[in-house]
């Protein structure tokens, strides 16, 4: 007869060994199963969904809205209001990213009670460790940033951050240029807060885990390493597109962003080799962590693919002290604190520069020769200068 100690021991040595075969079995290629076995013990969170589809390797996240009111508790605000903690508790991992049709604007308003003019939010319960400045390069992607703001409001309130969302809209029909409007949009930035780090951001782009903090390291970061439409990989080492952080300091070093890659491609490897020639090296978050989902869309009329990329790349070493933020010129259209975001429209130009003439016209005929005492009068309609001096002596 078994005592009851001793049948203990033996259920303990047969679970033991369960878990010696499971370990081994998973090393030969079980591991669904054993995950499987293992999922039936442990605790299934609510907020977060870590389940895989094995045919994609797709996370099956949760909404991004799940835990956001139990921040909406606000503090009285005083002078002991606590630092937030260096992790936030509001992070759950994967996020449920899907593009219904019918969501508003007023939609994302409305689910983002916290967000205040000019698309800035601070948590309402500490003191946040992080001030970051998103900048969007934009033109004709409305439907596209409806659905970014939807996802990174809450994705940003959930990481305890301090701060705005920028859209910078080129202004006119004249070919798109990307690279060129991160440039206005640190400036302007830097001059309405004093940020310490910049979310360079594609508006297309929709983060998929907010473990991918949105902040910067001691080296400009590329966030966007795992992205759907390169499987969820690297395409290349030195690949520096979609999104990148860097610090002002990091952005003043490399001469922040060429302005004369106009058109589609080559401007983010350009802004991967300045990184280096800047002295610095490109960090990353893990491939689990940095995924992305791109909306799916067509090259843009007005964004042609840019044919002189690989020449202009070839000279990167010698052009990047000469072009970016020491030489971009533009001039500021409207400034609009909209709810959700602030909206900068821009003309940047041409590559003739910022004013384009339009083709010169021959000059006018001179006028005939006038009779005496009609001349005497003076203009029927005096030119501008003159009335405005008239008006002076009044
Ligand atoms: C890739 C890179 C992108 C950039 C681009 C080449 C990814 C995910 N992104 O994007 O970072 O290097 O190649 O230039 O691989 N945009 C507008 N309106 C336009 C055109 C562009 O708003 O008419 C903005 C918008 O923010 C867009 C970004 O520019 O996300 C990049 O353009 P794209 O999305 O057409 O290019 P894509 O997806 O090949
Ligand atoms: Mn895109």
């Amino acid at each position: 007869m078994f005592s009851i100690q001793s049948k203990w021991r033996y259920l303990f040595m047969f679970l033991g060994i369960q878990l010696v075969v499971m370990a081994l079995l998973s090393r030969e290629g079980y591991h669904k199963r054993v995950t499987y076995f293992i999922r039936i013990f442990r605790k299934t969170e609510s907020t977060v969904l870590m389940a895989r589809n094995h045919t994609t390797g797709a996370a099956v996240g949760a909404d991004v809205y799940a835990n956001l009111s139990r921040m909406s508790k606000g503090h009285n605000g005083g002078d002991d209001m606590p630092f937030c903690p260096k992790t936030s508790p509001y992070i759950g991992g994967p996020i449920h990213v899907s593009f219904p049709s019918g969501l508003t604007l007023a939609e994302v308003q409305r689910k983002n009670p916290t967000v205040v003019r000019g698309g800035r939010y601070r948590p309402p319960d500490c003191e946040a460790l992080h001030r970051t400045a998103i900048i969007i390069p934009h033109r004709n992607r409305e439907h596209h940033l409806k659905f970014l703001l939807y996802y990174l409001h809450p994705f940003l309130q959930r990481q305890q951050l301090n701060y705005g969302i920028y859209v910078i809209h080129q202004a006119g029909n004249y070919t798109f240029n990307r690279a060129k409007l991160m440039n206005v949009g640190f400036r302007e930035a830097m001059r309405e807060e004093d940020w310490d780090c910049l979310f360079f951001h594609d508006v297309d782009l929709i983060p998929e885990d907010d473990r991918n903090t949105y902040t910067c390291d001691s080296n400009p970061k590329h966030a966007a390493i795992a992205m759907d439409k390169f499987g969820y990989k690297l395409p290349y080492k030195m690949y520096f597109g979609g999104v990148s952080a860097l610090t002002p300091l990091h952005y003043l070093k490399m001469n922040g962003f060429p302005n004369n890659y106009w058109g589609w491609g080559g401007e983010d490897d350009d802004i991967g080799v300045r990184v280096s020639l800047g002295g610095m090296y490109i960090t990353r978050p893990s491939l689990k962590v940095g995924r992305y989902k791109m909306i799916k869309h067509k090259l843009d009329k007005g964004n042609d693919v840019n044919p002189k990329r690989f020449n202009m790349l070839a000279k990167t070493r010698q052009t990047w002290k000469l072009d970016g933020m020491n030489t971009v010129e533009y001039e500021i259209v409207s400034r609009e604190y909209l709810p959700l975001y602030t909206n900068i429209t821009v003309n940047i130009g041409t590559e003739a520069g910022l004013h384009v003439r339009p083709p010169t016209a021959p000059p006018p005929k001179p006028p005939a020769e006038k009779p005496a005492n009609k001349t005497a009068k003076g203009p029927a309609n005096p030119p501008a200068k003159l009335k405005e001096d008239h008006k002076t002596t009044q």
